[in-house]
């Protein structure tokens, strides 16, 4: 940012130099807590098989091998210190944890933290867990103790997952030692769970384990807060598991959502923008107070998991910034963006052959860190997602309109819609493919000027991108051309000029 210096036509201060100390020296960029997330996913902290074919895959972390911390990522130390000081910024971490299996059928090693396990002996040293720890084929019932059938709830609980060993859950000493392990990372700071395959473990299971977590630690978090915990069920429909057999337990991912949001958006199955007045509940979801959801996660933003090729990701990034805007604004669910990093597609026979690229690497296969470049974003392979402009401001929308429901729903009965969150928020969206969005609209908000938060930032009292003018009657005219780079317009009484 540079003060103008407006004479003659001309803008006399159009050589300023960037933010500079007294030696003249550029400074850093310093984020500031309003721009960035609240809060962090990060991939499972604990030692994992090491994968060579293919060569360290992303997903060789959902192969367990002991519950130390020491990963491809960092070691125990680097985690905590991790955790303390994204605690100390007011970042919470939720930790992605694997307690349904451990690595998958075949072969002998050592972890990334060492430990010695025997898929064909069920010895996993490091925890330690042995034969009696796992589901037998007998309880499991298929031949070869993999599951085939999801209409049959027990073969999807009892049997092994893609040929991941299937933890005995019902143990007592198996419940322990992964509460045993959770209550580590609680230990340490970390605020909640994500629970990796929840489906496939029993809700009675994973109430007890869950009974065993002690209270947040209190160096960071109000005495008796419990651990946040959202798990992953992939329903949509049509099998014998539902998630609502969780919601008791926590949050429970919503895969309908993603899915549904990417037909919209892309105009596909006859969907367009008008039909999301209702979306959620509306569409068949879960409860508003259950849902946990996003536009694409690790999995299915590369073909895995759930939702297939409707998913919108950073590749769609024009279409992935307006459907995180939509999610972000619009009061359903608890929602979660990603964040990831970039890899080169093969496709081949409709699949992408690439899909088990894991993150940028060094030579002994350890995940490199992550440089933030001026612009705020960032490089060497890391996409960020949350941290561009126009996805990192909608977050700051959504904890500002918290607890306002949804008024002043309009649209053109096809691709333009808009609506307001009470008097705290307003969102404009055009997604028709060249008429502009033309209108004079309810914002619900105050009068004013309000800096449009996706073409700019609210800056030292002064709005880089486009300026609306709310009037007394809470009315005001908006504009977004068919063709805009980011056909959206959002405003709160937080972007008050
Ligand atoms: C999940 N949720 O329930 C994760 O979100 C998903 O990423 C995990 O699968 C899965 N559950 C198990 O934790 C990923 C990946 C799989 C991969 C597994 C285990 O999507 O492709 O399976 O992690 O690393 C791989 C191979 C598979 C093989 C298996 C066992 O792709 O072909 O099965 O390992 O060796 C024979
Ligand atoms: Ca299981």
């Amino acid at each position: 940012y540079w003060d103008q210096w407006w004479e003659g036509g001309k803008d006399k201060n159009d050589w300023i130099g960037p933010p500079a100390d007294g030696s003249g020296n550029t400074m850093g960029v310093p984020i500031n807590n309003m721009g960035t997330c609240d809060n962090g996913w990060v991939s499972p902290a604990n030692e994992n098989r090491v994968i060579t074919s293919p060569n360290r895959p992303w997903w060789e972390r959902y192969q367990p091998i002991s519950y130390h911390l020491n990963t491809r990522s960092g070691s125990d130390e680097e985690f905590k210190d991790m955790v303390h000081r994204c605690n100390q910024q007011g970042v919470r971490i939720y930790v992605d944890v694997v307690i349904n299996h451990m690595c998958g059928a075949g072969g002998s090693g050592h972890g990334t933290g060492g430990s010695y396990f025997n898929t064909d002996s069920l010895e996993f040293s490091g925890v330690p867990f042995g034969a009696n720890d796992f589901n037998d084929c007998g309880t499991c019932g298929t031949s070869d103790c993999n599951i085939h059938n999801y209409g049959d709830a027990n073969q999807v609980r009892n049997c092994r997952l893609v040929a991941l060993l299937d933890l005995k859950l019902s143990s007592d000493y198996v419940r322990g030692k992964i509460a045993d392990y959770m209550n580590y990372l609680i230990s340490i700071g970390v605020a909640g769970f994500r629970v990796d395959a929840a489906k496939h473990m029993w809700p009675g299971d994973l109430a007890a384990v869950f009974g065993r977590l002690s209270d947040l630690n209190t160096a960071y978090f109000p005495s008796g807060s419990r651990p946040f915990i959202f798990m992953e069920v992939i329903d949509l429909g049509g099998e014998a598991i539902s998630s609502s057999e969780y919601t008791h337990l926590g949050r429970v991912t919503e895969f309908k959502y993603g899915m549904q949001l990417g037909y919209v958006f892309r105009k596909q199955n006859g969907q367009k923008l008008a039909h999301l007045g209702n979306f959620g509940e509306g569409w068949g979801m879960q409860p508003d107070n259950n849902a946990l959801v996003f536009v694409d996660n690790h999995d299915n933003q590369r073909g895995h998991g759930a939702g297939g090729q409707s998913i919108l990701t950073f590749r769609d990034s024009r279409l992935y910034k307006m459907a995180n805007a939509f999610m972000l604004a619009f009061p359903y669910g608890f929602v979660r963006m990603m964040s990831s990093f970039y890899w080169d597609q093969w496709w081949e026979g409709g699949k992408d052959k690439n899909d088990w690229i894991g993150p940028p690497a060094d030579g002994s296969g350890n995940t490199m860190g992550v440089p933030i470049n001026n612009m705020g974003t960032c490089d060497n392979g890391w996409m960020c997602e949350h941290r561009w402009r126009q996805n990192r401001n909608m977050v700051t929308f959504r904890n500002v309109a918290a607890g306002h429901g949804m008024y002043n729903w309009w649209d053109n009965g096809n691709n333009q819609i808009a609506f307001s969150r009470g008097d705290r928020g307003f969102i404009a969206i055009n997604n028709e493919d060249w008429s502009a969005l033309d209108a004079t609209l309810q914002t619900g908000l105050s009068a004013g000027d309000y800096c449009d938060i996706i073409s700019g930032d609210l800056s030292n009292g002064g709005c880089t991108g486009k300026t609306i003018t709310v009037g007394g009657d809470g009315r005001a005219h908006i504009h977004i051309a068919g063709d805009d780079e980011d056909p959206i317009i959002a405003i709160h009484v937080g972007s008050k000029v």
